[in-house]
């Protein structure tokens, strides 16, 4: 009798034994069909504030269901504070990685820090950070923004020189006005700096005069409302219009024809991103060329995901491709784009 119940004991322990799972003692994700754990990813979204945004949003989600990744999807709707509460809410319910869009690149220290400490891997996407210990993320996943604005002013003055355009106020300097992005964020600060990088280095630098420059917020609307506060000071001073994105430079666009003026013409237009509707208004003849940044980042975070969490080595910085597109080409290229 005591045989067969000593039998019964240690049967019943492999049993328990064998149902307790991970030995790391975290939440154990729901299991794949190959009996694998499933990687479950945090990841905080700037919001929606452009057609640029919604495809980066589309890119991430389609591509985590690609990979078989489960993805906890928080909307910061703006506001910093959200993204660091959802950052805290993925640690603590014990997520395998981190990914985020740093809405502006400072403030980040403290809950990156506390994901450090819960060994919980961070992947910076599309913008930058600003911390004191770049240990703090294992990798950064964008677009160069200092090459996209150099790449602004590149396209500008040799536009203006091909076209044999005169300062429609006269003297000697083409007027420009610029719509930034989001204040204190990287790619505004980058593209901005990049374009007064290549307006300063360039020969025909003198030729531009930056006369008035303001955030639109990366949005139509506030696109629209500013170009008609400088239109309301400058109407028949403005040659020029850069705007950080598409989506200010189409807001702009109402406020320039509301003005009587014509878009494209009287006012020479480039925006950086590349979406659908700047190509539809070059068509029209109303934007003359866009600097592509690429929103399609969802399957290289996913790779590099996996990558880390099978503790691979990454690289610690990704660019993804990126070209510039003018008005002649935007029929023939309109078809081919993605977002
Ligand atoms: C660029 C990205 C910017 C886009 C905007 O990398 O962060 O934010 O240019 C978007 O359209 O709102």
């Amino acid at each position: 009798m005591k045989k067969i119940l000593a039998l019964v004991m240690a049967i019943m322990m492999m049993v328990v034994a064998a149902g307790c799972g991970g030995s790391d003692g975290k939440s154990s994700g729901s299991s794949s069909a190959g009996g694998e754990k499933k990687i479950t990813m945090g990841f905080s979204q700037i919001g929606a504030e452009s057609e640029w945004r919604t495809a980066n949003t589309e890119s991430v989600k389609q591509a985590a269901k690609d990979a078989g990744i489960e993805l906890q999807f928080s909307d910061a709707q703006q506001k910093q504070e959200n993204q660091i509460k959802a950052i805290r809410s993925f640690i603590a319910q014990g997520v395998d990685i981190i990914a985020f869009v740093p809405i502006v690149e400072t403030g980040w220290d403290t809950v990156l820090k506390e994901a450090k400490d819960a060994k919980i891997p961070v992947i910076v996407v599309d913008r930058d950070v600003k911390v004191a210990d770049d240990s703090l993320y294992v990798a950064k996943i964008g677009t160069d923004s200092v090459k996209e604005g150099q790449n602004v002013f590149k396209w500008l003055d040799e536009y203006m020189k091909k076209q044999n355009k005169t300062p429609r106020a006269g003297g000697d300097q083409f007027q420009v006005v610029v719509l930034e992005g989001t204040v204190g964020s990287s790619v505004a600060i980058g593209r901005q700096n990049g374009f007064k990088d290549a307006m300063a280095k360039s020969e025909d630098g003198k030729k531009f005069n930056i006369l008035a420059s303001q955030t639109g917020e990366f949005t139509r609307a506030k696109g629209q409302e500013v170009m008609e506060s400088f239109l309301k000071s400058d109407r028949d001073k403005i040659d020029v219009l850069f705007a950080h994105n598409d989506d200010m430079a189409l807001g702009a666009i109402q406020a320039i024809e509301a003005a009587g003026l014509q878009p494209g013409k009287d006012i020479t237009i480039i925006s950086i991103d590349g979406v659908k509707g700047i190509f539809e208004a070059m068509i029209k003849g109303k934007a003359n060329c866009t600097v592509e940044c690429n929103p399609l980042q969802g399957q290289l975070l996913m790779e590099t995901a996996k990558k880390v969490l099978n503790g691979e080595k990454v690289e610690k910085l990704v660019y993804v491709d990126e070209g510039v597109f003018p008005a002649d080409v935007a029929e023939k290229t309109l078809p081919e784009r993605k977002y």
